[in-house]
């Protein structure tokens, strides 16, 4: 089973990334862009997997979230990797607010790690895929747009605290992947402080 790990976006968040989609369709070219529903953060492609390697994956990383503190993340500003002039995936980036997304990426890793999976070569830049880029054409009114688009460096809504991570299971299909959660991994529980201020004991 072809699986990744990802934190899921808030619905508000994913439907301005979607508005921003539709813009940058405008510029042409073949793009195969994110649907609205699929829009997430990945932290871990764990590619084909064993239903004995999932498990294993699963019971681990559910032990270690579990004692890591939630983050808080603002979705912001556009780009492409390798770069704007030749783009081959657009996205937008993810900054963090608040706590250790690099804490919660090095859990997958070592989980996916321990079960036995090859490990990450590329470094982590915390990123949503909004689009591959099969073939920029026209290229100078894409690279115009794209360059316009995230020099504005909008903001995707607003900042939101990340409280779990989802197992995901991808399936390519011709109309585009489909993805379904397999499990969702609670990260450690902040009660706020709700004891009054000004308590005297009897
Ligand atoms: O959300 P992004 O685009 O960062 O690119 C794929 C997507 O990440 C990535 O896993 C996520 C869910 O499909 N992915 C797919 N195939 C991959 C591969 N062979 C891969 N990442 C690394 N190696």
């Amino acid at each position: 089973m072809r699986c990744f790990t990802a934190i899921r976006l808030p619905e508000t968040v994913r439907e301005l990334l979607a508005r921003q989609i539709n813009r940058l369709r405008g510029a042409g070219g073949r793009v195969s862009w994110t649907r609205d529903e699929n829009l997430h953060l990945t932290l871990r492609f764990l590619g084909e997997v064993t239903p004995e390697q999932l498990e294993a994956y699963g019971v681990r990383l559910a032990g270690m979230l579990a004692e890591l503190p939630p983050v808080t993340l603002q979705v912001a500003g556009l780009g492409a990797f390798p770069n704007l002039r030749k783009p081959s995936i657009l996205w937008a980036g993810a900054s963090l607010v608040a706590g250790d997304l690099g804490t919660l990426w090095q859990a997958t890793e070592s989980c996916a790690a321990a079960v036995g999976l090859p490990p990450e070569t590329k470094a982590f830049h915390p990123h949503i895929t909004l689009g591959r880029v099969r073939e920029p054409h026209p290229p100078e009114a894409f690279h115009r747009l794209l360059v316009e688009t995230a020099q504005s460096a909008p903001v995707f809504g607003d900042a939101f605290t990340v409280h779990s991570v989802a197992l995901f299971r991808s399936e390519l299909r011709p109309a585009g992947p489909l993805y379904t959660v397999l499990k969702e991994f609670t990260l450690r529980c902040t009660i706020p402080d709700s004891s009054p201020s000004s308590y005297t004991a009897p």
